[in-house]
Formats: structure tokens, sequence, C-alpha cells
């Protein structure tokens, strides 16, 4: 399976593994790629307010073109196609069809998701939307953004907006998009939108977060939406330095931080208590009924990873000095086991529906050289992560799919355009694709996936 010899057919070593309703896709969010950021009547997002800020863009770039997939939707969907995936998972940019977040919707905007998704219907791939990736409309953030209870009722009304217009035509529907990262790298280190510093409102968010993600399950299922629902959360194994105690203290927490946090209310309807008493005062506030309707069941929960974390209580570990395995563009240690250990480890402590790899890729540093890209760090990446499922599976973990970060560079948040994670590369100047060589090579290993289904049948 983890052949990368381009000239040789990709044997379809995981065809009695991966069985014939498994969702093979490509991943992408609206603010990464869309562009148009003023077009047709969208509002502003954080994010585009954030990119105005002062230092908080490596490249000091924004989204208002990114790769112009606003404008360039059906090449990008014949695109997509082409490579014989099962599934497309996008995000809707909220501001772009409710500008204010609240009041009027924008039909141009609504008109541009009706286009993608019959698009993909028509070209045969399944449509996976996310109703929020990140971008929050800059007038909600103005009352307050999540850290005010009040937009979890916005979120509901937006996912019953969208549910209504499109839910008979999806077949998946993301609440969140990782709400660590909202939560905690947009208020708490604020490296990320809307840039606060602030523990206590940092947790706050992350509840409503959840909260919305809860109570918009409940509504979409009450009002009949057939679309399998579900959340998308990031996740890592912690493991300790060393053996010490301090070390192994320290990694319990922080797992109980990044997963537990998240993954405790989902399915056992309760915060960790060790965490919740070392957040003391900082820990957030909650209502009557809050935990029953974040725990309101789902049909899948979707899993995004990368890497491993590595915890030291003196935060001495450095991925640089201490690993000697291959380390991406993004400074993250290729660790597919990593992914094993974790799918498994869900399966096991959780009473979860099937998981989905939602995000699994790489920024690796390309080279166009003839219209080509020789990526093998990254079809290597690729293949070992799906061979890292496939590995869970044989543990007896319920898989329903594995999804590529990304199908295309894209603006790589406060990393701007320096970071590469696409399968397909995109020159920013011309905004030409050109298909790396781990598109072609996943393309050949989803052909040999089907050829080996259907001689399996
Ligand atoms: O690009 C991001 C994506 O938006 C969310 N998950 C992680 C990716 C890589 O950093």
């Amino acid at each position: 399976m983890t052949d990368l010899n381009d000239s040789k057919p990709v044997e379809p070593q995981n065809a009695d593994i991966f069985p014939a309703d498994f969702v093979w896709g490509v991943a992408t969010s609206a603010f990464q790629i869309e562009g148009a950021a003023s077009a047709d009547g969208k509002g502003p997002s954080i994010w585009d307010t954030f990119c105005r800020q002062a230092g908080a863009i490596a490249d000091a770039s924004h989204g208002d073109i990114a790769c112009e997939h606003y404008q360039r939707l059906d090449a990008d969907l014949d695109m997509i196609a082409g490579l014989g995936v099962d599934a497309y998972r996008f995000s809707v940019s909220w501001p772009r069809v409710r500008p204010s977040g609240s009041g009027a919707w924008n039909e141009p905007g609504l008109a541009f998701y009706e286009r993608l998704i019959d698009g993909l219907i028509a070209r045969g791939v399944k449509p996976y939307l996310t109703l929020n990736h990140w971008d929050l409309p800059q007038a909600l953030q103005d009352v307050g953004g999540w850290a005010n209870r009040a937009t979890v009722d916005r979120f509901v009304e937006y996912a019953q907006g969208i549910a209504a217009r499109f839910g008979d035509k999806l077949v998946s529907i993301t609440t969140h998009n990782e709400p660590w990262v909202i939560a905690m790298l947009g208020h708490e280190s604020g490296i990320f939108a809307p840039g606060l510093k602030d523990r206590k409102i940092a947790l706050q968010v992350a509840h409503h977060l959840l909260l919305s993600h809860g109570l918009a399950v409940r509504a979409l299922r009450a009002g009949g939406c057939k679309a399998k629902l579900g959340i998308v959360l990031n996740l890592a194994p912690m493991h300790p330095a060393t053996d010490s105690p301090a070390d192994r203290t320290r990694t319990t927490l922080e797992d109980g931080r990044l997963l537990r946090w998240y993954v405790d209310p989902l399915f056992k309807g309760r915060y960790p208590d060790d965490v919740l008493s070392d957040y003391g005062h900082d820990a957030p506030l909650v209502l009557d009924g809050d935990m029953e309707a974040i725990a309101t069941p789902i049909d899948f929960l979707g899993v995004n990873y990368y890497s491993r974390s590595v915890v030291s209580a003196s935060g001495s570990w450095d991925v640089k000095t201490n690993s000697t395995r291959e380390v991406t563009d993004m400074g993250w240690e290729v660790y597919p086991e990593g992914l094993t250990e974790l799918l498994v480890r869900l399966h096991r402590d959780y009473r979860v529906p099937p998981l989905f790899v939602t995000e699994n890729g790489g920024a690796f540093k390309d080279i166009v050289e003839n219209g080509q890209v020789h990526d093998a760090d990254r079809t290597r990446y690729i293949a070992q992560h799906i061979a890292a499922v496939a590995a869970a599976m044989r543990e007896g973990v319920r898989m329903g799919g594995y999804m590529v970060w990304s199908l295309m560079d894209n603006f790589e948040w406060a990393s701007g355009y320096e970071k590469r994670f696409g399968i397909v590369h995109v020159d920013y100047t011309t905004q030409q694709r050109t298909l790396k060589d781990s598109a072609h090579w996943y393309r050949r290993f989803l052909a040999a996936q089907t050829s080996g289904r259907t001689s399996a049948r």
C-alpha cells in the first residue's frame, strides 16, 4: 500500500479491510480557499478583521483572494471529481450566507453553496458540510462572540437555516470544526482570531461551542434533517517525555485539557473532575440542562489528526532536538501510530459512533519542476496514516471514512500562505492548480480500492 513509485500501479492491499461504503475524501474550509471576502453581500468575519492586525499573520496576508475558489468553483469541482473521491468536506462561511450572523440572509451567498452542493452531486461526489470552521461573523464578535451565550442561539438559527435550504441534499453536517482551537488559540493564547488572551473567557467559549453543537443537533433532528450529524475535534495522543511522576502527571492534565474536556461532555455528559478542579475559578458557567444538551447523541465523531504531543512538566521537550522522526514544515513530528492509538482509545473508552478521520495531511516544502511536484514526503505521510487507520480497524474500531487535508494549498491561518498542505499545488500569482504526486497517488490508490471492491463482489 505504501508503494510510492509513480510508474507502478498501487496495490489495493487494503481492499479487504476498508468496506465498500468507506468514505474517501478531501477537505477544505471556506475562509482558507474561497477569497471573495466582500463579494455579493458577504459580511466580514473575525478572520477578516484579525488578518488586519499588525503581526497576526506570518506573511501579513489575508483571505481576500486566497484560492479564488468562489470564482473558480466549477473547475475546482471538476478537479475534485477527477481525483475519484467519494466525498468532499467543505465549510460554509456564515457571514457569506447571513452577513451579520442574525437578521437577513444573503441569497447570493446561499446560491453559491447551492451551486457547490448541486455540482458535487452532479459529479457523483457526496457533500460533507461543516457549519463553523472558525469564520464567525464579525457582527456577532462585536457583541461578545462565542463568549456571549446569545451566540449559541444565533448558531442554532444558522444551522436550521442551512438545513432547511440544503439538508435534503447533504450526506453529513458537522457543527463545529476543532472547538479547542477556536476557544484556546482564539481566546487564551490569542494567536488565532479573535485574538483574545483570557483563559476564563476561553473556557466559556468552549462551553458555548459544545452547547451550541448539542442544541443544533437537537433542532436539526426535530426538524427532520436526514443528514448524519456530528462534530469534529482536533485530537492527539499525549506521551510523557520521561517516566518521571512530574511528566506523567502533567501529561494526564494536558490530555484532559485537549481530549477529555471535549470527549467526556459529548459522550459522558460531564466535564472531567481533575481538569475542572485544575481550572478552578476559570471554569465555565454551566446552566441546568447544558450538559444533557451537549451529550445529545450524534451519528459520527470526526477526528483531525496530525501528530502526537510529548509533554514534560518543565516544558523542555522540543521536537527538533528530541525526536528522531521526520518533522513536517509545521514542525510537527510524523507519528502515524499515534492515529491508531487515538482511534483505538476513543473506541475503547467511550461509546463513540463511527469515527471519521476528517483531516489528515502534512505541510511540506514543495518545488514545482516542469509542471510537476514530487512530494514523496507528503505521499508517504498520507499512505502511512491510511495504514494507521487500517490498523485501528483491525483492532475493531468502527471507521466511516478518511479525508485528506487538504485538497489544495490554502491560507494556513497565522502561517498565511507560507505552509502548503495541499495535494494540489496553487500558484497564488496565476491561481494555476497543479496536481502534486500525492494527488496522483491518492487517485490511483482510490481507483485500486474501487477495483478491489468490484472484484471482491
Ligand atoms: O488548516 C488547518 C485546518 O483549518 C484545521 N485543522 C488543522 C489544519 C492544519 O493546520
